[in-house]
């Protein structure tokens, strides 16, 4: 049996293929999961399986923290697909070819809904389609706590201390160091990761530190950049939302970019957004969220979202149009999404 490192190193992108497909965020998780999915599936005897990021392969320099966890396991990212990958069309396209959601359950981002899908493990909440597949949906901290259990589970030999550290990173990273503050941290994401941790021998919060530093570090990166980095698009019949998650504070990001309102709106219009949200999210003593609102029915959707969804929105002074604090920091993209969902369509309905 390959290792994790060799198996990525050595994959041939021929179809047919088993392809597990992560989110078009392409964040931590997402990539770990993506990659580890990929090789236990392939180790239980099932043939060619190939990890699938669903961004350009150049967007994933933008992920300090991904390249940076990658490079701490030896992995080399050069193994993965991505959706400028030439060999990917064709492994989509044919027939015989299968797929695994992992970190989201929708219509994944390539290949136009043609490759079946067999199989889904995700933490989001669950959207009903693919209803035939396997289905492992529950509401952890992260899809990799779930791919830990389910390993551990069944092929514990797989859990080698690259594997064990690959899988902590992004439990960590995604409960906020297994804290409180985040809201989002469930007993399975701490008896997995202090599995995770004694495997591959772990100090569980230097990792943690080492991680957000490196998710927080944008010094590096240019307005456009930052909001591209971890961005999200939605659509409900013509009306068109995205979603940016940015892990800085708008007071330090307007200090480097005074022009930063202008060049969100800009933005917008390029990637014909009718709604852009920018979710900023830092630590100064404590966790801390932000929320930008750029895009017609601003002051109905704040209403909707304090009402409904209890973010605890209040209008920040200072920085332009939509800046707003938000006061309940359990909320994220994961709840505004859905909810701005839900506006738009009662937006709709009741023109009609
Ligand atoms: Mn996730």
């Amino acid at each position: 049996m390959l290792n994790l490192q060799s198996y990525l190193a050595s994959l041939t992108h021929r179809p047919p293929a088993h392809l597990v497909i992560c989110n078009d965020s392409a964040d931590l998780d997402s990539v770990v999961c993506a990659a580890v999915w990929s090789w236990a599936v392939s180790a239980n005897g099932h043939g060619r399986v190939l990890p699938v990021i669903p961004v350009p392969r150049s967007e994933l320099q933008l992920r300090r923290e991904v390249i940076g966890h990658l490079d701490r396991c030896g992995i080399d990212p050069s193994g993965l697909l991505f959706s400028d990958s030439p060999a990917l069309e064709p492994l989509l396209d044919h027939q015989k070819s299968t797929c695994t959601l992992v970190d989201h359950n929708g219509i994944p981002a390539v290949g136009q809904g043609n490759c079946q899908v067999t199989e889904i493990i995700d933490h989001h909440r669950d959207e009903g389609f693919h209803p035939d597949s396997r289905r492992t949906i529950e509401p952890v901290g992260s899809t990799a706590t779930l791919l830990s259990r389910i390993i551990s589970s069944t092929s514990p030999e797989l859990l080698d201390r690259t594997a064990s550290l690959l899988l902590l990173g992004p439990i960590l990273l995604d409960t906020a160091g297994l804290g409180g503050s985040g809201g989002r941290t469930t007993e399975e994401d701490i008896r997995q990761a202090s599995l995770l941790a004694k495997i591959s021998g772990s100090d569980v919060s230097a990792l943690y530190e080492q991680l957000s530093t490196e998710l927080y570090d944008y010094s590096f990166l240019s307005t456009e950049q930052r909001l591209e980095r971890d961005q999200k698009s939605y659509t409900l019949g013509t009306f068109r939302w995205t979603i940016c998650s940015v892990g800085i504070s708008l007071r330090s990001w307007l200090r480097e970019e005074p022009d930063l309102p202008a060049l969100m709106e800009k933005y917008r219009s390029r990637t014909s957004a009718d709604l852009l949200a920018v979710m900023c999210r830092y630590e100064h003593r404590g966790f801390h969220r932000e929320l930008v609102l750029l895009g017609p029915h601003e002051q109905g959707l704040v209403e909707f979202l304090n009402c409904r969804g209890g973010f605890g929105l209040e209008k920040l002074g200072g920085p332009g149009q939509g800046c707003y604090l938000q006061k309940n920091t359990r909320c994220s993209r994961k709840e505004l999404a859905p909810l701005i969902r839900h506006y738009v369509s009662a937006l709709s309905d009741s023109s009609c």
